[in-house]
């Protein structure tokens, strides 16, 4: 049976979950990090060396990062719709998921972090207003991309659309995102999006010390 580590309320723990989900494949997830603690065990160091999760093992494989988790499980257990055998297909695919994590993602944890996890009383509001920016000019190039109603889900969807809950659940100003919405609200009716994403996120509001 595949084994998640990593508290269901991480961001990169979701994304692997809802893929999980997807698929319906058996597993279970093991809580850690966070207010779990357990990431500087040398036992989990002999998983990750660098101590983060997600953590998958599925017999003898371990797989850390992740978007290699993403790639391993589309590999071993999904269709080629997720991630195509063809080269020219799924260099397409990857171009979206590698930006999430180089780009998009950065983008959001940096608003994310300046804006809910850092107390109102610390609030830099320059470096909040230009993370809001910065995060506006990434999903307003998504809504165009969305254009004029997306449909299938790749293996980019479930980074992606993993930050979409909280995006849209931040008290911020958003520019107006039509395409991207209608995608959204599509997201939130599929049940493993919503058991494994749409995860109340209050227990970081504030928080910094992991
Ligand atoms: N690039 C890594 C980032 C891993 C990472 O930073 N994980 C965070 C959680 S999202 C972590 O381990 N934080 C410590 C904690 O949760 O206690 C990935 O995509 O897996």
């Amino acid at each position: 049976m595949l084994k998640l580590w990593g508290r269901k309320n991480s961001l990169n723990v979701q994304k692997i979950m809802w893929f999980i989900g997807e698929l319906r494949l058996e597993h279970c997830r093991i809580d850690l990090g966070g207010a779990f603690g357990g990431l500087d065990t040398p036992e989990f160091l002999a998983l990750n060396p660098h101590g983060h999760i997600p953590v998958l093992q599925d017999n003898t494989t371990t797989v850390w990062e992740s978007h290699a988790i993403l790639r391993y499980l589309a590999a071993q257990y999904g269709t080629p719709t997720f991630w195509s055998e063809t080269p020219s297909t799924r260099a397409q695919q990857d171009m979206w998921i590698d930006w999430e994590l180089a780009t998009l993602q950065p983008a959001f944890m940096d608003l994310f972090w300046s804006f809910y996890r850092t107390p109102n009383s610390q609030h830099n509001s320059t470096q909040i207003q230009r993370a809001i920016k910065h995060c506006a000019e990434h999903y307003t190039l998504l809504d165009r991309v969305y254009a004029p109603q997306k449909t299938t889900l790749t293996l980019s969807d479930f980074s992606i659309g993993s930050t979409l809950f909280r995006y849209f659940n931040l008290d911020i100003n958003r520019p107006s995102l039509p395409n991207l919405e209608a995608w959204y609200r599509h997201l939130t009716q599929k049940p493993a999006y919503q058991e494994h994403v749409m995860i109340d996120f209050t227990e970081l509001l504030g928080r910094q010390n992991f």
